[in-house]
Formats: structure tokens, sequence, C-alpha cells
């Protein structure tokens, strides 16, 4: 069901919540229509590779191969290198596919070519046959950084995959965030787009580190078009990951209204579950209430259509 929609529209995505609606936007948008716009802020190098986690759920999501099981990683793979680092000694707390390893021995070898990371995505992209843009926030290097009550502050793999997202946060921030320049297919496609969606990923950990590139936030305020988030929770809790924990833990709030203070100012629409109908609006924020927990196919396509169909109203 692909809508005839003559709208151009932006997600703004990272990890596996993000990319359950980008699997239903591509179902529903237009390849040409549709960009969406990824977090490199959890990007790290292991083993000489640079690997960019969530760049990856969201290609292997649009292609038709992520592990339905986790959400990230490459469906059916082996674990063949990791037996072998482990026999080597290593400590393999980073559970590296062999398939998802051609990813990163790809993209660490055009790196090094001198390509940019908005290069190779877009080559990625295009050998696994995914007709729509996935883009790079920034080609710069930007790093989450979590301060953390019991080990200080850990990079963010070390905090979300070491330690199981288990240490009390203090502080989140973004190392080089103020020195890395928005690229300009990301300023194209944001002062290009009709709509621009914020995906139900962790507003810190995901959409933050976007929103924190000099000129993102800017573009987004600027823009033409609507702007409407689909809220991460559903009943006051995450549906996974850290981020009502998180979000606790810094003193912020997770209610429809609290999502919208964090948003202040980019949003004009927020998408809430039905099991959150009662909380109180936000004022002059309208809101679309339907069921936003996405575990089969067709609740991923049914709610971009829900999206795509409300915001066409909202313009309207
Ligand atoms: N997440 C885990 O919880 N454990 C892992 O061992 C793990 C490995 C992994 C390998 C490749 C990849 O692209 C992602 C991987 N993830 C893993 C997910 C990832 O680190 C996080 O989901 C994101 O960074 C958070 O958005």
């Amino acid at each position: 069901m692909v809508l005839d929609t003559q709208q151009n529209v932006v997600a703004l995505a990272g990890g596996v919540g993000g990319a359950k609606l980008v699997y239903g936007l591509s179902q529903v948008v237009p390849p040409e229509r549709f960009t969406v716009i990824g977090n490199v802020a959890d990007d790290f190098d292991l083993y000489g590779l640079h690997i960019s986690p969530d760049l990856d759920t969201v290609m292997y999501t649009l292609a038709g191969v992520a592990n339905p099981a986790t959400g990230w990683g490459v469906a059916d793979d082996t674990w063949n290198m990791l037996d072998m680092l482990d026999r080597y000694g290593e400590d393999v707390w980073f559970r590296l596919g062999d398939r998802d390893v051609a990813t990163h021995v790809l993209r660490t070898m055009w790196l090094n070519e001198g390509h940019t990371l908005t290069e190779i995505t877009a080559r990625l992209l295009e050998r696994l046959g995914v007709r729509c843009q996935l883009l790079p926030v920034t080609d710069d290097p930007v790093h989450t950084l979590i301060d953390t009550l019991e080990h200080g502050t850990l990079g963010f793999q070390d905090y979300f995959v070491r330690h199981r997202w288990q240490p009390t946060v203090r502080r989140v921030w973004y190392r080089y965030a103020e020195q890395a320049c928005m690229t300009d297919a990301v300023a194209g496609a944001l002062s290009d787009a009709d709509v621009i969606i914020f995906c139900p990923s962790n507003p810190v950990l995901s959409i933050d580190p976007l929103l924190v590139v000099p000129g993102v936030r800017e573009a987004i305020t600027a823009r033409q078009g609507v702007c409407v988030a689909v809220s991460p929770f559903i009943g006051g809790k995450a549906v996974k990951g850290p981020a009502a924990k998180l979000m606790g833990e810094l003193g912020l709030d997770i209610s429809p209204c609290g999502l919208c203070q964090y948003y202040a100012g980019l949003l004009d629409g927020l998408v809430i579950d039905t099991s959150d109908q009662d909380q109180p609006p936000a004022e002059g924020i309208p809101r679309l209430v339907t069921q936003t927990l996405m575990q089969s196919s067709e609740d991923k396509i049914r709610l971009a259509g829900d999206v795509i169909d409300w915001v066409g109203r909202l313009v309207a």
C-alpha cells in the first residue's frame, strides 16, 4: 500500500525502535520521497573496523536482512569469527556476526580510501537494493559519552552493550558535536522536507545526537512543512532498552507533555499510544492516539500509514 503522496518525508531514526517505523514508512512512502537521517554517535572502532550500529540497523531493516530476533545484525548470521577471537582469549563482549563483519570490512576499506561515510552508506544501500536514502547526519566523528555513578565516563557501546545499560546515568554528552558539520545532503533533505518524523527512538541516545549537530535543529525550526514525533513510551515505559530508566535518572519527564517539552520548539504534533490517551495533552500540540506497539510487519506499516495520513490532515 504505497500512498500516493507527493510529500517528501524525512525520518530521524536511531536504534531498533526507530528502524521499525522506518520499515513501515518505507512501505507506504515512495522511495524517491523517503529519506532517513541516521545517528552516528554510537559508532566506534573494534578490531580495526569502523562500526556504525545505528546506520546498519536501519540499512539491514530496509534491505529486509535484519535479524528479526534482535533487530540489529544480519538474519541467519553465524559466529565463527567471534568463536575464534574467543579462542585467542579476546573478550568478545560485542557480538559481531560473520555476515555483519562484511559490512564493517567494506566500510573501513572505503573510509581508508578516502570516501565519506555518506558516500559509503549510499553505496552499501545501493548494493543491497535499497532505493530510499539513508544519510548519516554528519561525516565527522561525534561520540555519545555517558557519565555514570559506578564506572565514571563510559563510551556508548561500553554503557549499552558491555554494561547492559545498568549503570546509573549522571549525564549524557556528545563529544566533538560542536565541531561536526551537518552534511549538504542532510541540509538539502531537511529543507526539502514536507514532513519530518522523529521515530520512536531513544530521545537522549538516538535523536539528540542528531539535533546537536550544528545546523540540524535550525533546519528543522526553519521548516516549511510539519514535524511530528512518535513517542517511544507506552504506558510510561520504554518498549525496549534504557530510555525510561535513563531519562528517569536524568530527571526527565517521559509523559507526552514531558516529551513535548523535551522537543520544545520543534514539534507540530505528537503520536502517542492508546494506553496513554488519559495523559494530559501538551498545550498547542495536536496529538494522534493510536496503537504504537510494533511487533509484526503489519503493525509497522499500519502505524506508518496512520502517521502519514494524520500528518496529511495536519497540513491541510
Ligand atoms: N547490541 C547488544 O545489545 N549486544 C551486542 O552484542 C550488539 C552487537 C552489535 C553488532 C553490530 C551492530 O550493528 C549492532 C550491535 N548491537 C548490539 C546493537 C547496538 O550496539 C545498539 O542497538 C545500538 O548502538 C543502539 O542504538
